[in-house]
């Protein structure tokens, strides 16, 4: 990988959940910035120009050249949707009341921790011939949308009367999980999931790394 000098906001990554809720993330705040592809499948996240950026080895990375003389680099999609929601205060994440940011933050967690953790937990357990493992992890993850749906039966969002950070983690981790969902058991969610897919910032964010 190169690490050439670049201006503005890039955002390094693949198609994969992680990355993209960091993209919606930044759709969402309008934010000005690039795309730069990692190459999962020929390792390119395990290189050393790469590891320099992100230790783990594991993408997305942000690289925001415009603070100040040296960059600086994020290197955890939870963070890059916090540093985009500090871009433009009170957009995705409630400022001014107490109550709506910390309903916003609760169910942001829920989802990471409840349904996205799981589910990403589960689809290594497989990978790793776990399949019992994995079962019982994707389907906590699947049970724990009935959640979702009582928030859905109080406001038309995740988090209240606008789209959140909550809604971000919610769609990318529902969009993989589609197709093993109840719909007939959903049916808020699945009105959410369809207004929700066809919201600008989202269809940007999902193709973001094609
Ligand atoms: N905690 C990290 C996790 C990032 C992560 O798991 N990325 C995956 C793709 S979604 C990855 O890079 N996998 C390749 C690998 O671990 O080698 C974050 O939220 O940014």
């Amino acid at each position: 990988m190169e690490n050439s000098a670049k201006n503005g906001i890039e955002l390094l990554g693949a198609k994969t959940g992680n990355c993209i809720r960091a993209a919606i993330a930044l759709e969402e705040v309008s934010a000005t910035y690039s795309v730069r592809k990692i190459r999962l499948h020929s390792g390119e996240h395990k290189t050393a120009g790469y590891l320099d950026l992100n230790p783990s080895g594991q993408v997305p990375t942000l690289i925001d050249h415009n603070q100040g003389e040296q960059p600086l680099v994020l290197a955890q999609s939870n963070a890059i949707i916090f540093y985009a929601a500090e871009m433009q205060p009170d957009t995705i994440l409630p400022v001014s009341d107490p109550r709506e940011r910390a309903r916003a933050l609760e169910r942001f967690f829920f989802f990471i921790t409840d349904v996205v953790v799981p589910s990403n937990t589960a689809f290594l357990l497989e990978r790793f011939g776990d399949a019992a493992g994995a079962a019982v992890l994707y389907q906590r993850s699947i049970a724990a949308l009935a959640v979702a749906e009582t928030y859905l039966g109080q406001h038309p969002y995740m988090a209240g009367d606008r789209f959140t950070v909550a809604d971000i983690p919610a769609v990318t981790i529902i969009s993989s999980m589609s197709s093993n969902i109840d719909w007939s058991q959903h049916s808020l969610l699945n009105r959410w999931y369809e207004q929700l897919m066809a919201r600008p910032s989202v269809t940007a964010g999902m193709h973001a790394f094609d």
